[in-house]
Protein backbone atom coordinates (compact mmCIF):
# COMPACT_ATOMS: atom_id res chain seq x y z
CA UNK A 1 0.00 0.00 0.00
CA UNK A 2 1.13 3.25 -1.25
CA UNK A 3 1.20 4.60 2.51
CA UNK A 4 3.49 2.49 3.75
CA UNK A 5 6.06 5.65 2.25
CA UNK A 6 4.38 7.49 4.88
CA UNK A 7 6.05 6.53 7.62
CA UNK A 8 9.70 7.41 7.44
CA UNK A 9 12.51 4.95 9.20
CA UNK A 10 14.65 7.87 10.26
CA UNK A 11 13.56 11.63 11.07
CA UNK A 12 14.49 14.21 8.35
CA UNK A 13 13.99 11.80 5.24
CA UNK A 14 11.35 13.01 2.88
CA UNK A 15 8.26 11.53 2.31
CA UNK A 16 6.14 12.18 -1.05
CA UNK A 17 2.55 11.87 -0.79
CA UNK A 18 -0.38 13.84 -2.32
CA UNK A 19 -3.33 15.69 -0.56
CA UNK A 20 -5.76 13.70 -1.68
CA UNK A 21 -3.38 10.17 -0.21
CA UNK A 22 -3.38 12.50 2.83
CA UNK A 23 -6.99 13.34 3.36
CA UNK A 24 -8.24 9.66 2.10
CA UNK A 25 -5.83 8.88 5.37
CA UNK A 26 -6.95 10.75 7.73
CA UNK A 27 -10.68 10.17 7.06
CA UNK A 28 -10.07 6.37 7.79
CA UNK A 29 -9.53 7.94 11.75
CA UNK A 30 -13.26 9.50 11.64
CA UNK A 31 -14.45 7.18 13.48
CA UNK A 32 -17.92 9.30 14.22
CA UNK A 33 -18.21 9.85 10.42
CA UNK A 34 -19.33 13.73 11.10
CA UNK A 35 -16.66 14.55 8.31
CA UNK A 36 -14.16 16.06 11.58
CA UNK A 37 -11.10 14.88 12.69
CA UNK A 38 -11.84 15.80 16.96
CA UNK A 39 -8.95 15.10 19.31
CA UNK A 40 -9.80 11.56 20.03
CA UNK A 41 -9.41 10.58 16.09
CA UNK A 42 -6.24 12.99 15.69
CA UNK A 43 -4.46 10.96 18.46
CA UNK A 44 -5.36 7.49 16.92
CA UNK A 45 -4.20 8.75 13.40
CA UNK A 46 -0.93 10.03 14.93
CA UNK A 47 -0.58 6.22 16.65
CA UNK A 48 -1.07 4.96 13.38
CA UNK A 49 1.82 6.41 11.91
CA UNK A 50 3.83 4.72 14.60
CA UNK A 51 6.42 7.70 14.89
CA UNK A 52 5.63 9.70 12.55
CA UNK A 53 3.90 12.32 15.01
CA UNK A 54 5.52 11.33 17.33
CA UNK A 55 7.41 14.89 18.54
CA UNK A 56 4.40 16.55 18.50
CA UNK A 57 1.27 16.34 21.12
CA UNK A 58 -2.01 15.91 19.40
CA UNK A 59 -3.42 18.72 21.04
CA UNK A 60 -0.48 21.28 20.24
CA UNK A 61 -1.15 19.97 16.91
CA UNK A 62 -5.01 20.45 16.86
CA UNK A 63 -4.48 24.12 18.44
CA UNK A 64 -1.89 25.40 15.62
CA UNK A 65 -4.32 24.06 12.71
CA UNK A 66 -7.59 24.82 14.35
CA UNK A 67 -8.38 27.92 12.74
CA UNK A 68 -12.27 28.73 14.12
CA UNK A 69 -11.25 26.78 17.44
CA UNK A 70 -14.15 24.47 17.61
CA UNK A 71 -12.35 21.60 18.58
CA UNK A 72 -12.25 19.94 15.39
CA UNK A 73 -9.95 19.86 12.49
CA UNK A 74 -12.54 20.10 9.32
CA UNK A 75 -11.67 19.46 5.56
CA UNK A 76 -10.16 23.63 5.24
CA UNK A 77 -8.00 22.58 8.36
CA UNK A 78 -6.89 19.50 6.82
CA UNK A 79 -4.77 21.59 4.66
CA UNK A 80 -3.61 24.02 7.31
CA UNK A 81 -2.61 19.98 9.11
CA UNK A 82 -0.82 18.99 5.58
CA UNK A 83 1.36 22.33 5.60
CA UNK A 84 2.31 21.87 9.76
CA UNK A 85 3.43 18.32 8.75
CA UNK A 86 5.28 19.64 5.72
CA UNK A 87 6.88 21.98 8.18
CA UNK A 88 7.38 19.89 11.35
CA UNK A 89 8.13 16.50 9.59
CA UNK A 90 9.67 16.68 6.30
CA UNK A 91 6.40 15.34 4.85
CA UNK A 92 6.43 17.01 1.05
CA UNK A 93 2.54 16.91 -0.29
CA UNK A 94 3.07 16.39 -4.35
CA UNK A 95 -0.19 17.87 -6.44
CA1 LIG B 1 -14.94 12.75 13.51
CA1 LIG C 1 -11.99 23.74 13.40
Amino acid sequence: MAFKKFQPRSRGCKVDVSMEEFKKWLKKFDDDRDGRINMEELREAIRATGGWFSQAKAGRILKSVDTNSDGFIDEDEISKLVVFAEKQFGLRIVA
